[in-house]
């Protein structure tokens, strides 16, 4: 089981209680479409993705970041316990929507440099840590029900 210290699950429960999970979901999620831009073919339901004018105008990218960082806060809420919280969600990606689960690791990276950028100075080295780990364990768990 992943050991969590109280430095890092302050550090976690700090940074999470001052995000908006839309503004902040949408900007991960809006830098994962531009910045590697295979992700966008997962999107063609939501209309034009293709480029970050039209991402940005696209209330459905919008409307997932939130999604995907609602579902985050569930792995934050149980965070001794995010291989379990994560089982179905896990699955869907794999058997229904056939996410190639290195994505789920360059979301995670795309989520910190929001964060930094949100955060500025304050984002410290010891505060990114305990997020890199988290997104980490979040990752390992979407990635657990492929085969
Ligand atoms: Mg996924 C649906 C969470 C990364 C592509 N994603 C969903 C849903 C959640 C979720 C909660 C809705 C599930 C439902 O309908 O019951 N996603 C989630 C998390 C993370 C993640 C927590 C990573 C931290 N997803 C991710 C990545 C991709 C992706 C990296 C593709 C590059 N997700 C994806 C697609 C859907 C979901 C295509 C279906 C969207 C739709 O049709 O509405």
């Amino acid at each position: 089981m992943v050991h969590w210290t109280d430095e890092e699950r302050q550090a976690i429960s700090s940074t999470w209680a001052e995000i908006n999970v839309e503004e902040v979901g949408y900007q991960a999620l809006a830098r994962v479409l531009v910045v590697y831009p295979w992700t966008q073919r997962y999107f063609s339901t939501f209309g034009n993705v293709s480029n970050a004018t039209a991402i940005a105008g696209n209330s459905k990218v919008r409307a997932h970041g939130k999604r995907v960082l609602d579902a985050l806060g569930d792995a934050i809420t149980h965070m001794d316990n995010v291989k379990a919280t994560y089982t179905k969600l896990s699955q869907l990606h794999s058997e229904k929507l056939h996410v190639d689960p290195e994505n789920f690791r360059l979301l995670g990276e795309t989520l910190i440099i929001s964060l930094a950028a949100q955060f500025g100075a304050a984002f410290t080295p010891d505060i990114q840590a305990a997020w890199q780990k988290l997104l980490a364990v979040v990752t390992a768990a979407l990635s657990k029900q492929y085969y």
